[in-house]
């Protein structure tokens, strides 16, 4: 990465989750362990998809007790496959995977330019040959305070980034997912200004903690959280984390959101979880982890907190933006 990028360096043993995970997946291969919790797993399972890819085999199942880095427990697959937000096929969050199930995802291509040296557009095969996916158990964390955490695979946006070389001028990311009304039914709903779109800072795009994700669970990424490739911002509101991306763009200018432009109010451009800014019409104080009973207190930054604050040093963080 070159200077001319605002993102500062970070002590990368603070944000690699998935190097803990992988100390302790050695320490249970050595006993045994991980083949035997790994078919557990898949007879729980029923509805893996089928593995899309060579890269996204490249990273193992993890075992069922696997955790982030605070220790969390990761959510099932089933949890994750069938509860989402993905307006494209319908606002009901357990109706997205049956809707959602036929979604035919290849070919697929993303366009990536605008205020780029190197402008060009990638197949899913090439991004995956040219940018090798690894796990990162992230949370997420719903701006409507329910949260999982989820072993995805994916690379980092900012290597992408890299590979187009931004010119000086670029300040910000915009991020375009498919527009395809007779493919994703809930483009029909006329209510939202399709097509969904999102966008970062350029610092937060080339931040190593924000990726572009390929899969989860070992799996080539089902439809419903985002097939084929989709972004993961883990210190920001789930809504920033845009599905079915076809489209990177480097601009000057804040680019426009589909949520920000719906209700400005109620969802900000930053939108990073924060347990003390509540929303308009509700607290984001606790939030409800999927598979648990009582809540559990949000923290700032979902977190991430050691990782980003600095990337924020002179914003207010008691504005809602
Ligand atoms: N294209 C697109 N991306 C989207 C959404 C959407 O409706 N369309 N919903 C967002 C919201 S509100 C959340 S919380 C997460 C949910 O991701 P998951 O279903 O994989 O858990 O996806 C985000 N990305
Ligand atoms: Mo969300």
């Amino acid at each position: 990465m070159t200077s001319k990028f605002k993102s500062k360096p970070i002590d990368r043993s603070e944000i690699t989750p998935e190097e803990t995970y992988l100390s302790r997946r050695d320490v249970l291969k050595a006993m045994g362990i991980v083949t035997a919790s790994a078919a557990l797993l898949a007879a729980c399972a029923p509805n893996l998809p089928e593995t899309g890819s060579a890269a996204a085999t490249a990273v193992n199942i993890p075992p069922s007790d696997a955790t982030d880095e605070i220790g969390d427990p990761v959510n099932t697959y089933e949890e994750i496959a069938n509860y989402n937000n993905y307006y494209e096929f319908t606002t009901d969050k357990q109706g997205v995977a049956r809707l959602a199930a036929d979604f035919d995802t290849e070919p697929w291509s993303i366009q990536v330019g605008g205020l780029v040296n190197n402008p060009r557009s990638y197949t899913i095969a090439e991004l995956q040959e040219k940018f090798p996916v690894e796990e990162r158990i992230y949370r997420l964390r719903c701006v409507e305070a329910w949260s999982m955490v989820i072993p995805w695979q994916g690379f980092e946006l900012g290597a992408l980034l890299a590979d187009v070389d931004p010119t000086e001028e670029a300040q910000y990311v915009r991020f375009e997912a498919l527009l395809d009304p007779k493919r994703m039914p809930g483009q029909n709903n006329k209510l939202y200004p399709w097509p969904y779109q999102e966008g970062l800072r350029l610092d937060e795009a080339m931040h190593p903690l924000t990726i572009i994700a390929t899969g989860l669970y070992g799996r080539a990424m089902p439809n419903q959280n985002g097939a084929p490739v989709r972004l993961v911002v883990p210190w920001k509101y789930g809504f920033k984390s845009i599905k079915a991306i076809t489209k990177i763009e480097l601009v000057a200018e804040e680019p426009a959101t589909m949520w920000n432009t719906i209700a400005p109010n109620e969802y900000g451009f930053y939108a990073n979880v924060n347990p003390q800014v509540d929303h308009p019409r509700w607290s984001q104080k606790t939030e409800r982890r999927i598979g648990e009973l009582s809540r559990r207190a949000t923290l700032m930054f979902n977190g991430y907190e050691a990782d980003v604050a600095n990337l924020y040093q002179g914003m207010d963080l008691s504005v809602y933006y």
